[in-house]
């Protein structure tokens, strides 16, 4: 019953040249391995919260036991958050946005461009490591926010629509410390209709019931 990291959806080197291959490899196997190898050490020594799903682990971390509380925030966020984010980008992506989520991103944020550049401008403030999202709030509204670390919105009681990797780990090695690049950039891997259907979970109103990593 342990959680299991994820295969990428398509191949190591199939986001070039937004996403380097070596980034890929190293991001997916090693970061991501690391965040799910982590989190079942934890759950090891609290064998009660085996059938939980990660999700439900940062849904609600005041039940989580202090010992293992730091170490499920880090780690099952880093899988949550990971999992969301490689079915989120797609070879060949990017484009304006179409559907649902393109109706919301206007009358939220006026226009697409007007939306890109506020999301990256957060991505570019978040102050070392962390995430920027598109969260959507239990009145059905959504916004841009910025989390530290691996914290996710599903911890503040918002739902994760889309979000962007701002750890140095995601871009480092192709745009060195050039973070506006790679925000810029990453537009062009974006997946509109996986993002799409996470919108539509959302509107739904059952995401809290539908985890989308099934325990494994
Ligand atoms: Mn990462």
């Amino acid at each position: 019953m342990a959680h299991e990291l994820p295969a990428l959806p398509y191949a190591y080197d199939a986001l070039e040249p937004i996403i380097d291959k070596q980034t890929m490899t190293l991001h997916h196997d090693m970061h991501h391995g690391a965040y799910v190898k982590n989190l079942n050490a934890a759950i090891e020594k609290h064998p009660n919260l085996a059938g939980k799903t990660a999700e439900d682990l940062i849904r609600d971390l005041n039940a989580v036991p202090d010992d293992i509380r730091a170490a499920v925030r880090n780690n099952a966020g880093g899988h949550v958050n990971h999992t969301m984010f490689w079915n989120i980008m797609k070879p060949k992506g990017g484009g304006d946005p179409s559907g649902p989520i393109a109706d919301v991103i206007q009358k939220t944020f006026g226009n697409f461009k007007d939306f890109q550049t506020k999301f990256n401008d957060a991505g570019v403030k978040q102050f070392g490591s962390g995430w920027v999202w598109l969260a959507g709030k239990t009145t059905g509204e959504v916004q841009i926010i910025s989390t530290p670390n691996q914290d996710n919105p599903i911890s503040q009681g918002l739902y994760p629509i889309l979000g962007n990797d701002v750890w140095e780990h995601a871009y480092y090695l192709k745009y060195n410390n050039r973070r506006p690049e790679y925000l810029a950039a990453w537009w062009n891997v974006i997946n509109w209709d996986e993002i799409n259907k996470r919108y539509a979970t959302f509107k739904s109103g059952k995401a809290a019931h539908q985890p989308e990593l099934a325990h494994r």
